[in-house]
Protein backbone atom coordinates (compact mmCIF):
# COMPACT_ATOMS: atom_id res chain seq x y z
CA UNK A 1 0.00 0.00 0.00
CA UNK A 2 1.28 3.56 -1.10
CA UNK A 3 1.66 6.11 1.87
CA UNK A 4 -0.32 9.01 1.39
CA UNK A 5 1.89 12.50 1.28
CA UNK A 6 0.93 14.88 3.46
CA UNK A 7 0.24 18.09 2.50
CA UNK A 8 0.53 21.24 4.90
CA UNK A 9 -1.49 24.41 3.86
CA UNK A 10 -1.77 27.76 6.27
CA UNK A 11 -4.46 30.09 4.67
CA UNK A 12 -6.82 27.28 3.82
CA UNK A 13 -10.50 29.39 4.42
CA UNK A 14 -8.77 31.77 1.69
CA UNK A 15 -9.72 31.32 -1.74
CA UNK A 16 -6.67 29.87 -3.11
CA UNK A 17 -6.26 28.16 0.56
CA UNK A 18 -9.62 25.96 -0.39
CA UNK A 19 -9.36 25.10 -4.22
CA UNK A 20 -5.71 24.02 -3.17
CA UNK A 21 -7.54 21.35 -0.34
CA UNK A 22 -10.10 20.28 -2.91
CA UNK A 23 -7.21 19.67 -5.86
CA UNK A 24 -4.74 17.84 -2.82
CA UNK A 25 -7.42 15.80 -1.18
CA UNK A 26 -8.56 14.59 -4.48
CA UNK A 27 -5.20 13.01 -5.37
CA UNK A 28 -5.21 11.09 -2.09
CA UNK A 29 -3.05 13.74 0.04
CA UNK A 30 -3.39 13.69 3.86
CA UNK A 31 -4.02 17.79 4.73
CA UNK A 32 -3.55 19.64 7.52
CA UNK A 33 -4.79 23.31 6.90
CA UNK A 34 -4.67 26.33 9.15
CA UNK A 35 -7.29 29.19 10.21
CA UNK A 36 -6.92 31.87 12.28
CA UNK A 37 -8.98 31.95 15.55
CA UNK A 38 -11.61 34.70 15.45
CA UNK A 39 -14.67 35.41 16.87
CA UNK A 40 -16.80 33.50 14.63
CA UNK A 41 -15.98 30.94 12.01
CA UNK A 42 -14.79 31.57 8.42
CA UNK A 43 -15.23 28.21 6.67
CA UNK A 44 -17.75 29.22 4.03
CA UNK A 45 -15.15 28.52 1.07
CA UNK A 46 -14.09 24.69 1.97
CA UNK A 47 -17.60 24.19 2.80
CA UNK A 48 -18.70 25.61 -0.74
CA UNK A 49 -16.32 23.09 -2.06
CA UNK A 50 -17.62 20.11 0.20
CA UNK A 51 -14.50 19.58 1.78
CA UNK A 52 -14.56 21.34 5.15
CA UNK A 53 -15.77 17.29 6.81
CA UNK A 54 -13.08 15.36 4.54
CA UNK A 55 -11.84 12.33 6.83
CA UNK A 56 -8.56 13.47 5.13
CA UNK A 57 -8.43 17.12 6.40
CA UNK A 58 -7.01 18.11 9.94
CA UNK A 59 -8.17 21.86 10.85
CA UNK A 60 -5.64 23.53 13.10
CA UNK A 61 -5.39 26.84 14.53
CA UNK A 62 -2.59 28.97 13.87
CA UNK A 63 -1.09 32.44 13.65
CA UNK A 64 1.71 33.03 10.82
CA UNK A 65 2.97 35.67 12.63
CA UNK A 66 4.15 33.47 15.56
CA UNK A 67 7.47 31.59 15.24
CA UNK A 68 7.06 28.98 18.21
CA UNK A 69 3.54 27.46 16.93
CA UNK A 70 5.26 27.27 13.48
CA UNK A 71 7.65 24.71 15.11
CA UNK A 72 4.85 22.82 16.67
CA UNK A 73 2.72 22.65 13.67
CA UNK A 74 5.59 21.71 11.55
CA UNK A 75 6.48 18.79 14.60
CA UNK A 76 2.51 18.02 14.04
CA UNK A 77 1.62 18.24 10.65
CA UNK A 78 5.30 16.45 9.77
CA UNK A 79 4.53 17.72 5.73
CA UNK A 80 6.23 16.58 3.12
CA UNK A 81 4.90 19.74 1.00
CA UNK A 82 3.74 23.38 2.46
CA UNK A 83 2.07 25.96 0.53
CA UNK A 84 2.02 29.17 2.36
CA UNK A 85 -0.57 30.53 1.45
CA UNK A 86 -1.52 32.87 4.39
CA UNK A 87 -0.80 36.64 4.11
CA UNK A 88 -2.83 40.31 4.69
CA UNK A 89 -3.04 39.90 0.75
CA UNK A 90 -5.36 43.19 0.43
CA UNK A 91 -2.92 45.82 -1.10
CA UNK A 92 -5.67 48.37 -0.47
CA UNK A 93 -5.27 48.03 3.46
CA UNK A 94 -1.53 47.35 3.30
CA UNK A 95 -1.26 51.22 2.84
CA UNK A 96 -3.37 51.79 6.10
CA UNK A 97 -1.44 49.36 7.95
CA UNK A 98 2.33 48.73 6.80
CA UNK A 99 3.45 46.99 9.98
CA UNK A 100 0.59 44.78 10.33
CA UNK A 101 0.87 43.78 6.76
CA UNK A 102 5.41 43.43 7.43
CA UNK A 103 4.70 41.20 10.48
CA UNK A 104 2.43 38.53 8.33
CA UNK A 105 3.34 38.78 5.16
CA UNK A 106 7.45 39.42 5.38
CA UNK A 107 8.07 38.16 7.90
CA UNK A 108 5.51 35.63 8.53
CA UNK A 109 6.76 33.45 5.65
CA UNK A 110 10.23 33.31 7.68
CA UNK A 111 8.78 31.70 11.01
CA UNK A 112 7.84 29.01 8.49
CA UNK A 113 10.86 28.59 7.31
CA UNK A 114 12.89 28.35 9.81
CA UNK A 115 10.44 25.75 11.64
CA UNK A 116 11.43 23.60 8.54
CA UNK A 117 15.33 24.25 8.86
CA UNK A 118 14.56 23.00 12.68
CA UNK A 119 12.49 20.42 12.19
CA UNK A 120 11.63 19.21 8.63
CA UNK A 121 14.38 20.08 6.57
CA UNK A 122 13.36 17.54 3.61
CA UNK A 123 10.04 19.21 3.36
CA UNK A 124 9.23 21.18 0.01
CA UNK A 125 8.12 24.76 0.39
CA UNK A 126 5.82 27.03 -1.87
CA UNK A 127 5.49 30.73 -1.32
CA UNK A 128 2.65 32.43 -2.45
CA UNK A 129 4.75 35.45 -4.43
CA UNK A 130 2.66 37.74 -6.50
CA UNK A 131 2.75 40.36 -9.42
CA UNK A 132 2.28 43.06 -7.60
CA UNK A 133 6.63 42.49 -6.87
CA UNK A 134 6.52 43.81 -10.13
CA UNK A 135 4.98 47.30 -9.36
CA UNK A 136 6.02 49.70 -11.66
CA UNK A 137 6.81 47.38 -13.99
CA UNK A 138 10.19 47.75 -16.06
CA UNK A 139 9.42 45.06 -19.15
CA UNK A 140 6.21 44.03 -20.82
CA UNK A 141 5.40 41.26 -20.46
CA UNK A 142 6.59 40.59 -16.89
CA UNK A 143 8.23 37.46 -16.66
CA UNK A 144 11.00 35.33 -14.18
CA UNK A 145 13.34 37.57 -15.73
CA UNK A 146 11.99 41.13 -15.26
CA UNK A 147 13.30 43.21 -12.21
CA UNK A 148 11.16 44.30 -9.14
CA UNK A 149 9.93 47.48 -8.39
CA UNK A 150 7.04 46.74 -6.34
CA UNK A 151 4.75 49.62 -5.27
CA UNK A 152 2.74 49.09 -2.50
CA UNK A 153 3.50 47.85 1.14
CA UNK A 154 2.11 44.65 0.39
CA UNK A 155 4.23 44.49 -2.69
CA UNK A 156 6.88 45.37 -0.94
CA UNK A 157 6.70 42.62 1.99
CA UNK A 158 6.22 39.49 -0.42
CA UNK A 159 9.37 40.61 -2.01
CA UNK A 160 11.16 40.44 0.88
CA UNK A 161 9.47 36.59 1.55
CA UNK A 162 9.97 36.11 -1.84
CA UNK A 163 13.86 36.38 -1.76
CA UNK A 164 13.73 34.92 1.67
CA UNK A 165 12.70 31.78 0.21
CA UNK A 166 15.27 32.24 -2.58
CA UNK A 167 18.08 32.46 0.34
CA UNK A 168 16.54 29.97 1.98
CA UNK A 169 17.24 27.80 -0.97
CA UNK A 170 21.00 29.07 -1.47
CA UNK A 171 21.64 28.87 2.14
CA UNK A 172 20.52 25.85 3.44
CA UNK A 173 19.40 23.17 0.42
CA UNK A 174 15.71 23.62 0.96
CA UNK A 175 13.47 23.36 -1.45
CA UNK A 176 12.23 26.49 -1.08
CA UNK A 177 9.65 27.47 -4.38
CA UNK A 178 7.97 30.60 -5.59
CA UNK A 179 5.06 31.02 -7.54
CA UNK A 180 5.45 34.48 -8.92
CA UNK A 181 1.05 34.39 -9.58
CA UNK A 182 -0.81 36.99 -11.01
CA UNK A 183 -4.35 37.77 -9.77
CA UNK A 184 -6.88 35.30 -9.97
CA UNK A 185 -10.02 34.90 -9.34
CA UNK A 186 -13.38 32.88 -8.58
CA UNK A 187 -16.68 33.12 -6.97
CA UNK A 188 -14.30 32.17 -4.27
CA UNK A 189 -12.59 35.25 -3.95
CA UNK A 190 -13.44 38.21 -1.23
CA UNK A 191 -15.73 40.68 -1.98
CA UNK A 192 -13.20 43.22 -1.12
CA UNK A 193 -11.24 42.53 -4.52
CA UNK A 194 -12.21 44.31 -7.67
CA UNK A 195 -13.67 41.51 -9.46
CA UNK A 196 -15.92 40.00 -7.10
CA UNK A 197 -17.00 43.50 -5.93
CA UNK A 198 -18.15 43.79 -9.66
CA UNK A 199 -19.59 40.77 -9.92
CA UNK A 200 -21.39 40.73 -6.74
CA UNK A 201 -22.57 44.35 -7.46
CA UNK A 202 -23.89 43.61 -10.80
CA UNK A 203 -25.75 40.44 -8.91
CA UNK A 204 -27.56 43.51 -6.83
CA UNK A 205 -28.08 45.85 -9.20
CA UNK A 206 -30.01 43.36 -11.20
CA UNK A 207 -32.04 42.45 -8.21
CA UNK A 208 -32.94 45.39 -7.17
CA UNK A 209 -30.88 45.44 -3.94
CA UNK A 210 -28.14 48.06 -4.97
CA UNK A 211 -28.61 51.65 -7.18
CA UNK A 212 -25.05 51.80 -8.46
CA UNK A 213 -21.61 50.06 -7.92
CA UNK A 214 -18.86 52.53 -6.53
CA UNK A 215 -15.27 52.12 -7.73
CA UNK A 216 -11.56 53.87 -7.87
CA UNK A 217 -9.58 53.42 -11.06
CA UNK A 218 -11.07 52.26 -13.83
CA UNK A 219 -8.07 52.57 -16.15
CA UNK A 220 -5.54 49.82 -14.22
CA UNK A 221 -4.97 46.76 -16.15
CA UNK A 222 -4.66 43.05 -14.94
CA UNK A 223 -3.84 39.65 -16.21
CA UNK A 224 -6.94 37.60 -14.77
CA UNK A 225 -6.95 34.30 -14.26
CA UNK A 226 -8.99 31.91 -12.71
CA UNK A 227 -8.19 30.33 -9.49
CA UNK A 228 -8.55 26.46 -9.46
CA UNK A 229 -6.21 26.67 -12.54
CA UNK A 230 -3.76 28.13 -11.00
CA UNK A 231 -3.58 26.03 -7.40
CA UNK A 232 -3.01 23.22 -9.78
CA UNK A 233 0.17 25.01 -10.69
CA UNK A 234 1.33 25.60 -7.24
CA UNK A 235 1.27 21.90 -6.67
CA UNK A 236 3.21 21.32 -10.57
CA UNK A 237 5.65 23.79 -9.00
CA UNK A 238 6.24 21.63 -6.23
CA UNK A 239 6.56 18.17 -7.87
CA UNK A 240 9.52 19.65 -10.41
CA UNK A 241 13.23 18.21 -9.98
CA UNK A 242 14.42 21.53 -8.50
CA UNK A 243 13.52 24.40 -6.42
CA UNK A 244 12.62 27.66 -8.61
CA UNK A 245 10.75 30.17 -9.60
CA UNK A 246 7.94 30.20 -11.92
CA UNK A 247 5.29 33.35 -13.61
CA UNK A 248 1.77 31.91 -13.56
CA UNK A 249 -0.58 34.15 -16.07
CA UNK A 250 -2.73 34.25 -18.88
CA UNK A 251 -0.95 36.61 -20.84
CA UNK A 252 -4.21 38.84 -21.78
CA UNK A 253 -4.78 42.09 -19.94
CA UNK A 254 -7.68 44.00 -19.04
CA UNK A 255 -8.59 47.48 -17.62
CA UNK A 256 -10.78 47.35 -14.77
CA UNK A 257 -13.32 49.28 -17.24
CA UNK A 258 -13.64 46.19 -19.61
CA UNK A 259 -14.25 43.83 -16.78
CA UNK A 260 -17.37 46.00 -15.90
CA UNK A 261 -18.96 46.67 -18.87
CA UNK A 262 -17.97 42.30 -19.66
CA UNK A 263 -20.06 41.84 -16.05
CA UNK A 264 -22.96 43.69 -17.52
CA UNK A 265 -23.06 42.14 -20.48
CA UNK A 266 -23.13 38.82 -18.67
CA UNK A 267 -27.05 39.81 -17.58
CA UNK A 268 -28.02 41.54 -20.72
CA UNK A 269 -27.09 45.26 -19.90
CA UNK A 270 -24.99 47.38 -22.38
CA UNK A 271 -22.96 49.92 -20.47
CA UNK A 272 -21.82 53.68 -22.24
CA UNK A 273 -18.72 55.70 -20.22
CA UNK A 274 -19.16 59.32 -20.40
CA UNK A 275 -16.61 61.49 -19.15
CA UNK A 276 -13.39 60.52 -17.33
CA UNK A 277 -11.25 60.04 -14.14
CA UNK A 278 -13.13 60.69 -10.55
CA UNK A 279 -16.21 61.96 -12.74
CA UNK A 280 -16.57 59.34 -14.94
CA UNK A 281 -19.78 57.17 -15.23
CA UNK A 282 -20.90 54.08 -16.61
CA UNK A 283 -24.70 54.54 -17.62
CA UNK A 284 -27.09 52.11 -18.76
CA UNK A 285 -27.41 52.06 -22.82
CA UNK A 286 -31.51 51.69 -22.65
CA UNK A 287 -32.59 53.39 -19.49
CA UNK A 288 -29.48 56.10 -19.32
CA UNK A 289 -29.73 55.23 -15.34
CA UNK A 290 -26.22 55.99 -13.92
CA UNK A 291 -24.68 52.08 -12.63
CA UNK A 292 -21.28 52.80 -12.00
CA UNK A 293 -19.42 55.38 -10.51
CA UNK A 294 -15.65 56.56 -9.83
CA UNK A 295 -15.03 57.59 -6.19
CA UNK A 296 -11.47 58.83 -5.03
CA UNK A 297 -12.20 56.52 -2.04
CA UNK A 298 -11.09 53.99 -4.16
CA UNK A 299 -8.00 55.40 -5.03
CA UNK A 300 -4.67 54.18 -4.03
CA UNK A 301 -1.37 56.03 -3.00
CA UNK A 302 0.63 54.45 -5.58
CA UNK A 303 -1.00 52.44 -8.51
CA UNK A 304 0.14 49.46 -10.22
CA UNK A 305 -0.68 50.59 -13.54
CA UNK A 306 -0.17 47.53 -15.77
CA UNK A 307 0.39 43.80 -15.32
CA UNK A 308 0.54 41.39 -18.10
CA UNK A 309 2.83 38.01 -17.31
CA UNK A 310 4.65 35.60 -19.35
CA UNK A 311 3.80 31.91 -18.39
CA UNK A 312 6.13 30.40 -21.08
CA UNK A 313 8.37 28.86 -18.60
CA UNK A 314 6.07 27.31 -16.92
CA UNK A 315 4.57 25.77 -19.82
CA UNK A 316 7.83 24.69 -20.82
CA UNK A 317 9.07 22.98 -17.59
CA UNK A 318 5.65 22.30 -15.50
CA UNK A 319 3.38 21.58 -18.69
CA UNK A 320 1.07 24.14 -16.94
CA UNK A 321 -1.72 26.52 -19.17
CA UNK A 322 -4.36 28.49 -18.44
CA UNK A 323 -8.19 27.41 -20.08
CA UNK A 324 -10.34 29.25 -18.76
CA UNK A 325 -11.26 32.79 -20.88
CA UNK A 326 -11.74 36.00 -18.94
CA UNK A 327 -15.21 35.87 -20.53
CA UNK A 328 -16.31 32.88 -19.16
CA UNK A 329 -14.43 33.29 -15.26
CA UNK A 330 -16.73 36.47 -15.25
CA UNK A 331 -20.24 34.37 -16.65
CA UNK A 332 -19.21 31.89 -13.52
CA UNK A 333 -18.76 34.36 -11.31
CA UNK A 334 -21.82 36.61 -12.10
CA UNK A 335 -24.09 33.76 -11.91
CA UNK A 336 -22.73 32.59 -8.80
CA UNK A 337 -23.35 35.73 -7.26
CA UNK A 338 -26.76 35.91 -8.78
CA UNK A 339 -27.37 32.60 -7.36
CA UNK A 340 -26.24 33.60 -3.70
CA UNK A 341 -27.87 37.03 -3.67
CA UNK A 342 -31.01 35.63 -4.69
CA UNK A 343 -30.76 33.02 -1.30
CA UNK A 344 -29.63 36.26 0.79
CA UNK A 345 -26.06 35.03 1.06
CA UNK A 346 -23.53 37.26 3.27
CA UNK A 347 -20.29 35.73 1.74
P1 LIG B 1 -7.03 35.40 0.76
O1 LIG B 1 -6.95 36.79 1.28
O2 LIG B 1 -8.33 34.89 0.22
O3 LIG B 1 -6.55 34.38 1.90
C1 LIG B 1 -5.51 34.70 2.77
C2 LIG B 1 -5.45 33.66 3.88
O4 LIG B 1 -4.44 34.03 4.81
C3 LIG B 1 -6.76 33.54 4.69
O5 LIG B 1 -6.99 32.18 4.98
C4 LIG B 1 -6.43 34.31 5.96
O6 LIG B 1 -7.18 33.92 7.08
C5 LIG B 1 -4.97 33.91 6.14
N1 LIG B 1 -4.23 34.77 7.06
C6 LIG B 1 -4.17 36.11 7.07
N2 LIG B 1 -3.38 36.53 8.08
C7 LIG B 1 -2.95 35.43 8.73
C8 LIG B 1 -2.13 35.21 9.86
N3 LIG B 1 -1.58 36.23 10.54
N4 LIG B 1 -1.89 33.93 10.26
C9 LIG B 1 -2.44 32.90 9.58
N5 LIG B 1 -3.24 33.04 8.49
C10 LIG B 1 -3.49 34.30 8.08
O7 LIG B 1 -5.88 35.26 -0.35
P2 LIG B 1 -5.85 34.36 -1.69
O8 LIG B 1 -6.36 33.02 -1.39
O9 LIG B 1 -6.41 35.16 -2.79
O10 LIG B 1 -4.28 34.31 -1.95
C11 LIG B 1 -3.47 33.29 -1.36
C12 LIG B 1 -2.03 33.80 -1.28
O11 LIG B 1 -1.54 34.08 -2.58
C13 LIG B 1 -1.84 35.08 -0.48
O12 LIG B 1 -0.60 34.99 0.16
C14 LIG B 1 -1.82 36.17 -1.53
O13 LIG B 1 -1.09 37.28 -1.06
C15 LIG B 1 -1.12 35.44 -2.66
N6 LIG B 1 -1.45 35.88 -4.00
C16 LIG B 1 -2.76 35.95 -4.40
C17 LIG B 1 -3.08 36.27 -5.69
C18 LIG B 1 -4.49 36.35 -6.15
O14 LIG B 1 -4.73 36.93 -7.21
N7 LIG B 1 -5.45 35.77 -5.45
C19 LIG B 1 -2.03 36.55 -6.69
C20 LIG B 1 -0.68 36.39 -6.17
C21 LIG B 1 -0.42 36.07 -4.88
P3 LIG B 1 -8.65 34.57 7.36
O15 LIG B 1 -9.59 33.80 6.50
O16 LIG B 1 -8.82 34.33 8.81
O17 LIG B 1 -8.56 36.02 6.98
P1 LIG C 1 -4.78 43.76 -6.69
O1 LIG C 1 -6.32 43.39 -6.72
O2 LIG C 1 -4.52 45.03 -5.98
O3 LIG C 1 -4.28 43.63 -8.09
O4 LIG C 1 -4.20 42.58 -5.77
P2 LIG C 1 -7.63 44.26 -6.55
O5 LIG C 1 -8.72 43.44 -7.12
O6 LIG C 1 -7.80 44.77 -5.16
O7 LIG C 1 -7.35 45.55 -7.48
C1 LIG C 1 -7.14 45.43 -8.88
C2 LIG C 1 -7.14 46.80 -9.52
O8 LIG C 1 -8.45 47.35 -9.47
C3 LIG C 1 -8.37 48.71 -9.08
N1 LIG C 1 -9.65 49.14 -8.49
C4 LIG C 1 -10.19 48.65 -7.35
N2 LIG C 1 -9.77 47.68 -6.52
C5 LIG C 1 -10.55 47.37 -5.45
N3 LIG C 1 -10.19 46.38 -4.64
N4 LIG C 1 -11.72 48.03 -5.20
C6 LIG C 1 -12.19 49.03 -6.03
O9 LIG C 1 -13.23 49.61 -5.80
C7 LIG C 1 -11.39 49.35 -7.16
N5 LIG C 1 -11.52 50.23 -8.19
C8 LIG C 1 -10.46 50.09 -8.97
C9 LIG C 1 -7.22 48.73 -8.10
O10 LIG C 1 -6.75 50.07 -7.91
C10 LIG C 1 -6.23 47.82 -8.82
O11 LIG C 1 -5.51 48.53 -9.78
C11 LIG C 1 -4.65 41.25 -5.93
C12 LIG C 1 -4.54 40.55 -4.55
O12 LIG C 1 -5.13 39.27 -4.65
C13 LIG C 1 -3.09 40.40 -4.14
O13 LIG C 1 -3.02 39.60 -2.96
C14 LIG C 1 -2.33 39.70 -5.27
O14 LIG C 1 -0.98 39.57 -4.92
C15 LIG C 1 -2.48 40.49 -6.56
O15 LIG C 1 -3.85 40.58 -6.88
C16 LIG C 1 -1.77 39.81 -7.73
Amino acid sequence: MQIAKKALITGITGQDGAYLAQLLLEKGYEVTGTYRRSSSVNFWRIEELGVAAHPQLSLVEYDLTDLSSSIRLMELARPDEVYNLAAQSFVGVSFDQPVATAGITALGPVNLLEAIRIVNPRARFYQASTSEMFGKVQAIPQSEDTPFYPRSPYGVAKLYAHWMTVNYRESYGIFGASGILFNHESPLRGREFVTRKITDSVAKIVLGKLDALELGNLDAKRDWGYAREYVDGMWRILQAGAADTFVLATNRTETVRDFVTMAFHGVDIGIDWHGGGVGETGRCRRSGKTLVRVSPKFYRPAEVELLIGDPSKALRELGWAPSTTLEQLCQMMVEADLRRNALGATF
